[in-house]
């Protein structure tokens, strides 16, 4: 198993949660990411998730090279599209859009970057992606096509990720979407999480440093944070300490 699957993977044993940074290629410059690195490095978060549904910015490359010039947090792509692969990072969230009946995005992509994939060198996660609906359509739901699960059926979602965890996903990320109005619940969260052996990832529209404790009470192993951060960078400190904060939480309640 790679060291980034691990270290999801110990955050699910331990009963654990992780806080995540997704910064958008197309939303951020690459001469901005040092700056990013040295909040992510003071807040000491887990993660930067770095991709985006569109990618009209040709600078991921040089967004990662420059976040690596000042931190050794792994970078982990979470890519809209195969055009988003790339090596210069640590790892591949390789997303397979569970929540949608949509074959492109089942398989259709992974085999025309099948190639690309194994030739970058890059750890692969493989994740069963579920969108769940936030309360507008998202770029993500826009693009793929796909039918968001309703946000009030926590039983479809607990089937869902069933179904990915028993055809070997190796995590869960559920998602209501970059901007979502209703980031997912916490009742969803904790009927998929409490019944599922694999980590569970959740992000899409959380604002506060209160909805990141809330979600790792729960049962979130990795919480994912893009548009709150974009608009205020120095939330990730009280974000990132939310998250650990829930485990002691957990064990005092
Ligand atoms: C979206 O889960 C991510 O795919 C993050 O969403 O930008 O709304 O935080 P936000």
């Amino acid at each position: 198993m790679g060291k980034i699957q691990t270290q999801f993977r110990d955050l699910k044993s331990q009963g654990k949660s992780g806080f995540a940074v997704l910064a958008d290629p197309d939303k951020i410059a690459p001469a901005e990411m040092q700056y990013l690195a040295r909040l992510c490095n003071d807040a000491k978060v887990d993660f930067l998730f770095m991709g985006g549904s569109l990618l009209m910015a040709h600078q991921m490359e040089l967004c990662i090279q420059r976040f690596k010039t000042e931190s050794d947090i792994p970078v982990v792509l979470f890519p809209g599209s195969p055009a988003q692969v790339t090596p210069y990072a640590d790892a591949l969230l390789y997303l397979s859009l569970v929540s949608g009946r949509n074959a492109d995005m089942l398989i259709g992509q992974h085999v025309v970057s099948a190639p690309q994939v194994k030739a970058s060198g890059l750890e692969v996660i493989s994740t069963g992606y579920m969108i769940i609906d936030g309360g507008v359509q998202t770029t993500v739901s826009y693009i793929s096509n796909a039918q968001p699960i309703p946000a009030n059926k926590p039983e479809i979602a607990l089937c869902t990720a069933w179904a990915a965890e028993l055809q070997g996903k190796h995590i869960i990320y559920m998602d209501a979407g970059s901007g979502a109005r209703k980031p997912v619940s916490a009742e969803m969260i904790q009927k998929v999480s409490t019944h599922i052996d694999i980590p569970l990832v959740v992000g899409g529209g959380i604002l506060t440093p209160e909805k990141v404790n809330e979600n790792c009470r729960a049962g979130a192993n990795v919480v994912v944070v893009g548009n709150a951060i974009e608009r205020d960078p120095l939330l990730i400190r009280d974000m990132a300490q939310a998250a650990r904060a829930a485990a002691t939480e957990k064990i005092l309640n």
